[in-house]
Order: structure tokens, then C-alpha cells, then sequence
């Protein structure tokens, strides 16, 4: 009920929309039309009321509320539903918490995450209003063996994504991260819950520095955002419907017709780290190898300097480029 409220504050947005009027088009109380407009005020929607006429949805200011996105969405799972916060801990988190009881295809996006997190534990901030924080809810029938390459697709498809919208030069630096001018722009979180044989759910995390204009000072070497390295602003909305229409072409093409081949032909066209020189870093070890192939399940293959060679299979490691970032 509230979600059909919104919709109808969305459509007649800025215009004020009677509590008479929802109550006779929803056959519920005038209590309940105003119980549903608190809990939006909470989620953080703009709604103006007045005794006299009702209740306005103030223009939704760039906010990247359900309404706004699901209008021009052209996915067909990937989207299906959608739900928004204006504060959150962290997408992911959350994700995890509601995964048994909402559907696949569902994405979780928030204005803000208090308790962002990157891989091992690591940190992602996310201010307000700025990028994009959001998490893709999946239940595909793979081994968890699989889940791996979902994180491949999603970096296929931010790159490729920032690439079109943007026209800036964004590259992946394997496993999940999407760097422009080396620097990074995009993070990439990949969380799975199941059995040996079968993932229950799968959740991908994506967080894209749209329009930060500033960092804290411990991350200014490592971080950028796509306003910063473009010198506009970026449309966030834009964006998300271009990323998710992509992710789902890359995602049904590999669990449909079992073809990572796409995705494959993007992130080694626009590795960051495809046939250089670069620091792998395993715990509190480093050590310098040169990355020879990505093969055709998504690993790395590298040779480090004593001619010894390994394939590097998941996240448990990061790559850094051999002089800084
Ligand atoms: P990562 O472990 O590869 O990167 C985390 C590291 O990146 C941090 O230790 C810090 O050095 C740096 N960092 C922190 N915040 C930022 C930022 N905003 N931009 C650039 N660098 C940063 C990357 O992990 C995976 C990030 C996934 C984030 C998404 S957002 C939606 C979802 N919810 C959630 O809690 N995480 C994911």
C-alpha cells in the first residue's frame, strides 16, 4: 500500500494530492494514509502537508527514488523491484538481512551508507547524495564455485557503463575495482550465502563515486570520482539504468546460455593490469609478478620474478600497480 501511495504522490509530484482522495482511490483510513506518509518522510522523502489541501511530493531533487528509476528501466529482473533508503549501514547489509524473503532481481539503494564496506573487512565511504550505493539481490542456480564471476560481469558492466555515459576512460583493476586516471572510482563487493553445491543467494555490491567532490585525506591518493576526473556531474540516474541494463544482458547471457564471453572480451580490453608489471599482495605479503592472461574463467594468470607461475582465482588478494595505486 504505501508503495502504491508513492506512486501516486510521483505521478502528480509538486501538485498537492488530497488525504479525501487516497483514501476514496486506496478504500483505506485517513489514519493509515497519514501512518503511510510518515514512514516515507522516514525513508526520506520530501512530502509537504497541509491541512487544507493534502499531501506534495516536493520534485525528488536528483534523488534516485524508486519512482524516478522504475519509469525508465528497460531490465526485466534485474530491477524488479526496488528498494530505497535515504540512510542505511550498508546496502549489502541489509541485503543480507531481508535475502530470504525478497525476491531475485531486487536492488537495495541508499543516498548514504553509514557503515560502508570494501573486501576483508576494509572500509568504502559513502556520503550522501554523492555516488551510487547500491546492491543487486541474485538467486541463481550455481555452485558457489560460480559466484565469483558475478563479481567479473558487474566490473564489465560499470566499466562499460562509466565508459558510455561518461565518455571517461575507465578501466577494471581485477578482481572488482574500476580505476579512471588510476585512481579508483568504482568498488565492488561480492557476498554469497549457501551449501557446498548451491548458492541460496548471491549479493553484489556496487559503489560508484559519482560526484564526490572531495576525499578525506588518507584516501586522496587512492580515490577519485567520475565529477572530479570529468569536471561536471554526472547524472546519477543515468547512470544506474544503463549499469543495470548491462549487468542483466551480461548476467542472463552466462546463467541462459552458460557465456561468460562478453564479459570476458571487456575486461581484458579495459584491464588496468592485463600484461603489466604489478604487486600482488597476499596478508602482510608482497611480491612482484607480471599478469599474463586472464583466462576464460575470469582468473589472472601470473608470473612472478622467480619464473614461478599461479592463478589467482578470487578476492583474497589485492593488485596494485608497481609504483603506487
Ligand atoms: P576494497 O576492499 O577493494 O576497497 C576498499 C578500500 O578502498 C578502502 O580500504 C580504502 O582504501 C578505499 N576506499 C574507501 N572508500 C572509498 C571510496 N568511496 N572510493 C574509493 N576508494 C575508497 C571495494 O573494496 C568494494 C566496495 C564496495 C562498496 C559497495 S557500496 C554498496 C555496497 N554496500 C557496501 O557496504 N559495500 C558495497
Amino acid at each position: 500500500m504505501k508503495e502504491k501511495v508513492l506512486k501516486e504522490l510521483y505521478e502528480k509530484r509538486g501538485e498537492y494530492v488530497s488525504g479525501e482522495d487516497l483514501k476514496e482511490k486506496f478504500k483505506v483510513s485517513r489514519t493509515a494514509i497519514w501512518k503511510h506518509m510518515n514512514s516515507l518522510k522516514k525513508e526520506g522523502y520530501m512530502i509537504e502537508t497541509t491541512q487544507k489541501k493534502g499531501y506534495k511530493l516536493i520534485e525528488s531533487d536528483g534523488k534516485l527514488i524508486p519512482e524516478a528509476l522504475k519509469n525508465d528501466l528497460s531490465t526485466k529482473e534485474i530491477g524488479s523491484r526496488i528498494i530505497y533508503f535515504d540512510t542505511i549501514d550498508s546496502t549489502n547489509n541489509y541485503s543480507k538481512r531481508i535475502a530470504k524473503d525478497t525476491p531475485h532481481g531486487t536492488i537495495i539503494i541508499s543516498e548514504e551508507q553509514s557503515g560502508g564496506r570494501g573486501r576483508l573487512g576494509r572500509n568504502w565511504i559513502s556520503p550522501k547524495g554523492e555516488g551510487i550505493w547500491m546492491s543487486i539481490l541474485l538467486k541463481p542456480e550455481i555452485p558457489p564455485t560460480e559466484g565469483m564471476k558475478m563479481t567479473q560481469i558487474a566490473a564489465a558492466a560499470a566499466c562499460q557503463a562509466i565508459r558510455d555515459v561518461t565518455a571517461l576512460e575507465a578501466y577494471i583493476k581485477w578482481p572488482n575495482d574500476i580505476v579512471v586516471h588510476g585512481k579508483k572510482v568504482c568498488g565492488i563487493l561480492t557476498e554469497m550465502a549457501g551449501e557446498l553445491n548451491q548458492i541460496d543467494y548471491l549479493i553484489v555490491g556496487i559503489g560508484i563515486n559519482a560526484n564526490n567532490l572531495s576525499f578525506p585525506k588518507e584516501f586522496k591518493d587512492v580515490a577519485t570520482s567520475l565529477a572530479i576526473e570529468k569536471g561536471e556531474k554526472v547524472d546519477r540516474k543515468t547512470l544506474i539504468l544503463d549499469l543495470l541494463s548491462k549487468f542483466e544482458a551480461l548476467y542472463c547471457h552466462y546463467i541462459m546460455e552458460g557465456k561468460l564471453d562478453e564479459t570476458l572480451s571487456i575486461i581484458r580490453n579495459y584491464s588496468a593490469v592485463l600484461g603489466k608489471s604489478v604487486r600482488i599482495i597476499k596478508g602482510n605479503q608482497e611480491c612482484y609478478a607480471i599478469v599474463e592472461e586472464i583466462n576464460d574463467e575470469g582468473c589472472l594468470k601470473v608470473r612472478y620474478e622467480d619464473g614461478e607461475e599461479e592463478l589467482l582465482i578470487s578476492g583474497e588478494v589485492s593488485i596494485r600497480g608497481k609504483e603506487g595505486y
